[in-house]
């Protein structure tokens, strides 16, 4: 199998679904025999970037972390998937232009703020209400939308599995010589 190597990049706030994505997108991938990493706050904020918070100052060092990090990855040939709020329009194309246009696709997992809210799986939203967490995404820090991705997911209409369709169905030419 002759893979091009890419990085797939999931952005949207915390609870839209970018981690579940993320990990189906690696899955089928891997099924059908590509070679793939997944990068995720999982992996990367508690090892590599255990020493960074959420101010802005801290955001940002953690995405250039992990923007080198993909392109090592890259030039070893792998398909590198990765899932973080990165909710600075700046700082995704700072990622774009270091990995080269045209081995970046951006997914915005595109769920409302209120619905993520709703769901809250972790708490985390109710803390940040609270005020018990500063820099909250969606609360009292900023998320910048894409204007243009490459693909746009509205995960409170479709179900995991159409999301993950399209995605296969809409990176499969990106992938292969
Ligand atoms: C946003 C926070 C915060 C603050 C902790 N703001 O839903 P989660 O819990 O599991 O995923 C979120 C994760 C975000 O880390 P990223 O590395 O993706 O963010 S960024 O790209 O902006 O650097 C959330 C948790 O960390 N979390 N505090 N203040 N999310």
């Amino acid at each position: 199998l002759n893979q091009k190597p890419l990085l797939i990049w999931f952005t949207g706030l915390s609870g839209s679904g970018k981690s579940t994505l993320a990990n189906g997108t690696e899955q089928r991938l891997f099924q059908n025999g590509y070679h793939t990493f997944l990068l995720d706050g999982d992996n990367i904020r508690k090892g590599l970037n255990k020493d960074l918070g959420f101010e802005k100052e801290d955001r940002n060092e953690n995405l250039r972390r992990i923007a080198e990090v993909a392109k090592l990855m890259m030039e070893a040939g792998l398909i590198v998937v990765a899932a973080f709020i990165s909710p600075y329009r700046k700082e995704r194309e700072m990622i774009k232009e270091l990995v080269g246009e045209d081995r970046f696709l951006e997914i915005f997992v595109d769920c409302p703020l209120e619905e993520c809210e709703e769901r809250d799986v972790k708490g985390l939203y109710q803390k940040a209400r609270k005020g018990l967490i500063k820099n909250f995404t969606g609360i009292d820090a900023p998320y910048e939308a894409p204007q243009k991705p490459f693909l746009q997911l509205p995960t409170s209409d479709w179900s995991k599995e159409e999301c993950l369709d399209k995605i296969i169905g809409s990176i499969k030419e990106k992938i292969t010589w």
